[in-house]
């Protein structure tokens, strides 16, 4: 039987026709062979050799790995390898993030980056609002966005909810959502809550004040559409879904879908079983680039190791910086950095992210103020302000009386 071998080392392969990732390997073997291992097994190969793999097929659709530096490996797949159709990201993750987890071979590893060609890319739309859509609607062309989640996550009433939403807006919010958890329970009907902040909303607007809630529709696949069009019907201006539990296909279903005309909000709930691991599962960076081709508006990024979810600074970092990255043809997707914020966080946020196209949200740290949810709100936007204007934090906070008390009670974590 002939033997093939996937090691092309120092070859330099053409972006636009190969699929290019980049694994990080933890495993007792010398690093080559795990490299061909992994190699074989995504590509043309399985565990031994076959004889009904002829030479042609090798060389057309075998995977090539071209870099191997350290435990980091990389490997291009050909682009021949991938369904060309819209609706293919299950078929490509088969392939850049399928069976490898579980091979023997190796111990561990990690998916750290995907480089799409733009064969592959064309078949998806990308963000239709994208930072500068969401940021026309809301009449805020520089300040960073600045957002709440309902809280608490649950048990809240249609009306609490609204009324919350409408708080949160006259302390100056830009952005609120519901929680990843909130969806259509009895308590809070997806109807109604709909409609009860449809009006909030408007209220605002009459009142001079722009905002967006994002109404959390994750539901099966064959419902998604209709769920999402009944959520605009009722008065939705922007759409959440949850990709990891909800899948890549919702969004496209959603982005791809003509009736539906408002913004997506990408929530990744779930994320930590894949990303929290620095040597094994799949790093959120080319999960924010699958979110941005599918065609979120708004992808959670994590806090740069600032907020109180587990998150490293650079990797997230990266993940903010492939939302600006115009080199892909896609509208650039607004960052979103969640989880655990409080106004004495947000300049370092700000100045870890490295730009204003930001969307920085508060939970616990608007509803958990004091002097409720609209000073609460008011904390956290003069917290942006502050940030905004280059003044710091605890000097601006001497005028700014909700941002005092906020800061007196979180500090500076
Ligand atoms: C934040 C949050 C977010 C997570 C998501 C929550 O609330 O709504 O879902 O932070 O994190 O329920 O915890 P708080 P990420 O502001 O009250 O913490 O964006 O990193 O996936
Ligand atoms: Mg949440």
């Amino acid at each position: 039987m002939e033997e093939f071998s996937y090691l092309h080392l120092g070859e330099k392969v053409d972006p636009d026709k190969y699929l290019i990732c980049t694994y990080r390997i933890t495993t007792d073997l010398p690093m080559k062979k795990a490299a061909e291992s992994l190699a074989a097994e995504q590509t043309t190969g399985t565990w031994t050799g076959i004889s009904t793999l002829e030479r042609k097929t090798f060389e057309k659709y075998g995977g090539r790995v071209i870099g191997i530096d350290g435990n980091v490996v990389t490997l291009a797949y050909p682009v021949a390898d991938f369904s060309m159709d819209v609706g293919a990201v299950p078929q490509i993750l088969s392939i850049i993030a399928g069976n490898l987890f579980g091979l023997h071979s190796i111990d561990k590893i990690r998916l750290e980056d995907a480089f799409f060609p733009k064969s592959i890319r064309k078949e998806f739309p990308g963000p239709r609002f994208g930072i500068a859509g969401l940021r026309k609607i809301l009449k805020r062309p520089e300040k960073p966005l600045v957002g709440t989640i309902v809280k608490p996550k649950i048990g809240l009433s249609p009306k609490d909810t609204a009324k919350y939403v409408y708080e949160s807006g006259k302390g100056g919010l830009t952005n609120s959502k519901d929680d990843e958890t909130l969806v259509n329970q009895k308590f809070c009907p997806l109807e109604d809550r709909t409609v009860a902040i449809a009006e909030s909303l408007d209220k605002l607007k009459s009142e001079g004040h722009r905002m967006l809630h994002a109404i959390n529709i994750s539901t099966s696949g064959h419902k998604i559409i209709e769920v999402a069009e009944k959520a605009q019907a009722w008065g939705a201006k922007q759409i959440m879904v949850d990709v990891l539990t909800a899948g890549f296909a919702a969004i496209q279903a959603l982005a791809e879908d003509r009736s539906i005309k408002v913004p997506l909000h990408i929530h990744r709930t779930m994320h930590g079983a894949m990303t929290r691991d620095p040597l094994h599962g799949i790093a959120m960076l080319p999960i924010a680039k699958l979110c941005r081709m599918c065609g979120g508006d708004a992808v959670h990024v994590g806090t740069l190791g600032i907020g109180k979810m587990e998150g490293d600074p650079s990797g997230d970092r990266d993940n903010i910086d492939s939302c600006f990255d115009r080199s892909v043809g896609y509208k650039t997707v607004m960052p979103v950095c969640s989880g655990g914020v409080s106004p004495g966080m947000v300049d370092r946020i700000i100045e870890a992210a490295g730009s204003m196209d930001v969307q920085i949200q508060a939970g616990g740290g608007v509803a958990g103020h004091p002097g409720g949810v609209r000073k609460g709100a008011m904390g956290m936007s003069q917290a942006v302000d502050a940030a905004f204007l280059g003044i710091p934090l605890d000097e601006y906070a001497k005028t700014h009386p909700e941002l005092k008390i906020a800061l007196e009670l979180w500090g500076y974590r």
